[in-house]
């Protein structure tokens, strides 16, 4: 089968390579088992579909053909201190990546960690996995899904897919998820190098923000057994969402936002 797939400029430029497949359980996956292989990294490895296509804490990502599945992998890109950030790193890069499709659009935004959304509705998500090697090398794989033919309808949160974006709408010459990875391999290639292994993540942050959704605005963080309330006041030079409350500041390091109603 000949692929349409193809890295971007900046991606080559940078030494990426990528491997195209059908059908995976993962893309996630099948990165990480090239890094238990010895890759050296900067691999994508892109599906046209997943079976088994993953968010996080386990849950499933749909994952039909027509949307684009793409994981990168990285071997001991920086010190186990800022890998975390490396999801900000694509945050950015997807955002960015969409925008050259939609324009500088105030409707495009992240959602905390890094979802991407558009008119409010999920349009990407972003998983960030870690292991160790046997040789102690650190493998690290980003893997985004983008919706860019279809969105499923049965979510909690709303989604949405690029095909809706008017700007966008129907497909030109080559199939949206292709022109979509094209961008995305490049931008990320891009925002790798100004994060330049963590020592300027205030960079990545400080754009992040610029893109951030509810900034300011009531939300609520969902854990496993809690919720809290509060209002969404920044990101902190970790990435972690600072939530101002009745009782004070709170660190939140994980958990789903979801936007309160307004009183
Ligand atoms: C995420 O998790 O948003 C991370 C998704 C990462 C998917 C990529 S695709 C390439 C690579 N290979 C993988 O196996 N995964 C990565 P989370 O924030 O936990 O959101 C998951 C939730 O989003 C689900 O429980 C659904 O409610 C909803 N969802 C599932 N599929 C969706 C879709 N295609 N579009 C929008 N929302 C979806």
């Amino acid at each position: 089968m000949v692929s349409l797939f193809e890295l971007g400029e900046t991606a080559l430029a940078q030494n990426f390579r990528l491997v195209h497949l059908e059908k995976v359980s993962s893309t996630n996956d099948e990165a990480l088992k090239h890094g238990l292989a010895g890759e050296a990294g900067r691999l994508w490895v892109v599906a046209d579909e997943q079976v088994g296509g993953r968010g996080r804490l386990g849950r499933v990502w749909s994952s039909p053909t027509g949307n684009l599945y793409a994981s990168v992998l990285l071997i001991d890109p920086a010190l186990p201190l800022h890998l975390p950030e490396l999801g900000f790193v694509a945050g950015v890069a997807a955002a960015e990546a969409v925008g050259a499709l939609v324009g500088d659009n105030p409707r495009l935004g992240i959602k905390w960690p890094n979802d991407l959304l558009f008119d409010g509705a999920k349009l990407a998500g972003i998983l960030l996995e870690t292991t160790v090697r046997p040789d102690g090398k650190r493998i690290c794989v980003i893997g985004i899904g983008v919706n860019c033919d279809s969105n499923p309808l049965d979510t909690p949160y709303p989604a949405t897919a690029l095909a809706k974006i008017p700007s966008i709408g129907g497909e030109g010459s080559e199939p949206r998820a292709v022109t979509m990875f094209r961008h995305l391999s490049s931008c990320f290639a891009a925002w790798l190098e100004v994060w330049a292994e963590g020592k300027n993540f205030a960079q990545i942050r400080a754009k992040w923000l610029k893109y951030a959704a509810h900034l300011g605005q009531s939300i609520t963080i969902a854990r496993q057994n809690e919720r809290i309330e509060g209002i969404f006041k920044t990101i902190d030079s970790q990435g972690r969402l600072i939530l101002a409350g009745p009782q004070g500041e709170k660190v939140i390091e994980a958990g789903d936002v979801f936007l309160n109603a307004p009183p």
